[in-house]
């Protein structure tokens, strides 16, 4: 590992997880996306996001900074993929900044942009690395926001004109193609709470762009396909079991509506072309308007769904569950540790979705306030912890039938966390942001020894 060649092998990597059972084609690979890493925001040609417009709100991100430089990665290409490369895995989750590439979001492509992504599509692929490419990880180009953004049914086919755009140039190369990152956060973040961009509160514009997004998903999906790739083609979804504070009726209900809106809202319409009609209901006046055959759109066969879990929901009907109380360890996000959920919520999806042909993690971490240490190493026991029994939970969830395809981590570096900054720290490997010098952490190099062993396992 380039910053690490001195570190010796972790002895016992991820003890939980090694007495698992993974299948012989099971993926392990990290993840980041282009606006949390790539800075270089004006760069080469590159169109603002709406992500540059919000971050320079006074007031909407914790520590007050922006994606302009964030870690360097669009001039640090070739170190970070030689740090992929040296932790051993087999596949790199990244984004493509739609702006980058297609600067107003209609009109001229930027060529300088999309040779960005084959040189990094390439340089993986050189590397023996696995590409998993997601198209819309939240970086809208801000001329498309400046005509109604997600609200405005016309940035559907923008949507699908940039997926063509890319698949026509990249979907040959790489083996794995998602529409859209946790379309609930640019809906419910973005346009209902409003601390996300582009920062709007209205929940009826929420609901709409929501099946904006859904519907740019088919249509995307059925467009790509014409193409004949092999990458195998999907989205992905943020997901968290939802539990009951209580045995009593209004905390079940409470905790069935909330999985409506976070998981089955998604779902249902992806895999029997319906909205449940209990969030329907709740919604009221504020459901979306929905056109004949959108629906029918939005349900094409898909190769897999990607699950970003971090933590469970306990829901109370009164709102009163405080997470600080439950005992469990938390994050520095303060989301509960709870890897039992993830083995929840992979039974449940693949028990209520028979049509979910394959399963991915395409997320899962935690971020933790470990810093260097003067011996110039981050001993992140806690986040090794989180990796290790959170991995094991996918093995649970194997063992009982779950189709899982791989998993990877979120991140494979400290990046920008959104409305936290930079002060949430996800990485595996440190960044120290006034040097950009990347330090792989413990976490790193026990996940790096962990799937050594379980490649060489593969081989006996
Ligand atoms: O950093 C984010 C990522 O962009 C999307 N999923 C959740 C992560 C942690 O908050």
């Amino acid at each position: 590992m380039s910053a690490s060649n001195d570190h010796s092998p972790v002895s016992t990597p991820l003890p939980t997880a090694a007495a698992k059972a993974f299948p012989a084609d099971f993926v392990w690979g990290v993840a980041t996306s282009a606006f949390q890493i790539e800075g270089a925001h004006d760069a080469d040609g590159k169109g603002p996001s709406i992500w540059d417009t919000f971050c320079r709100q006074p007031g909407v991100i914790a520590d007050a900074s922006n994606g302009d430089v964030a870690c360097e990665h669009y001039a640090r290409l070739d170190e970070d993929l030689d740090l992929i490369r040296d932790l051993g895995v087999q596949a790199y989750r990244f984004s493509v900044s739609w702006p980058r590439v297609r600067p107003t979001g209609d009109g001229e492509w930027n060529e300088a942009g999309l040779a960005f992504y084959e040189r990094l599509v390439d340089g993986l692929i050189a590397r023996g690395l696995k590409p998993y490419l997601t198209l819309n990880h939240w970086d809208l180009p801000q001329a498309l926001q400046d005509r109604g953004g997600w609200g405005d049914r016309a940035t559907v086919d923008r949507f699908v004109e940039y997926a063509m755009g890319i698949a026509r140039r990249l979907g040959h190369k790489v083996v794995s193609i998602a529409t859209h990152n946790e379309p609930w956060v640019v809906a419910q973040l973005g346009h209902e709470k409003g601390v996300f961009a582009p920062g709007l509160k209205d929940r009826r514009l929420a609901a709409q762009v929501s099946h904006h997004l859904l519907l740019s998903h088919g249509l995307a999906i059925t467009a790509m396909r014409a193409l004949e790739l092999k990458a195998s083609l999907g989205i992905v979804l943020n997901m968290a079991p939802m539990y009951p504070a209580s045995d009593t009726d209004e905390d079940r209900a409470a905790a069935r509506l909330e999985d409506g809106r976070l998981r089955r809202w998604y779902m249902d319409p992806l895999f029997n072309g319906r909205y449940p009609v209990d969030v329907l209901h709740d919604l009221g006046e504020d459901a979306p308007r929905v056109s004949p055959g959108d629906l029918d759109q939005i349900r094409v066969p898909i190769d897999f769904v990607g699950i970003n879990y971090y933590s469970r929901g306990v829901i109370s009907a009164t709102g009163a569950f405080d997470n600080k109380t439950s005992g469990l360890e938390l994050t520095d996000m303060g989301w509960e540790v709870y890897p039992q959920g993830l083995t929840d919520l992979l039974v449940s999806v693949h028990r209520d979705y028979p049509g979910v042909k394959r399963l991915y993690v395409t997320e899962n971490g935690g971020a933790f306030p470990d810093p260097l240490g003067s011996d110039g190493r981050v001993h992140d026991a806690d986040r090794t912890r989180y990796l290790d029994t959170h991995i094991a939970a996918v093995g649970d969830a194997i063992a009982q039938g779950v189709p899982m395809g791989g998993y990877m981590v979120w991140s494979l570096l400290d990046n920008f966390e959104w409305a936290s900054g930079y002060e949430k720290r996800f990485g595996i490997v440190h960044v120290d942001y006034a040097t950009q010098q990347r330090t792989p952490k413990d976490s790193a190099l026990a996940y790096r020894d962990f799937v050594r062993a379980q490649l060489s396992a593969r081989q006996d």
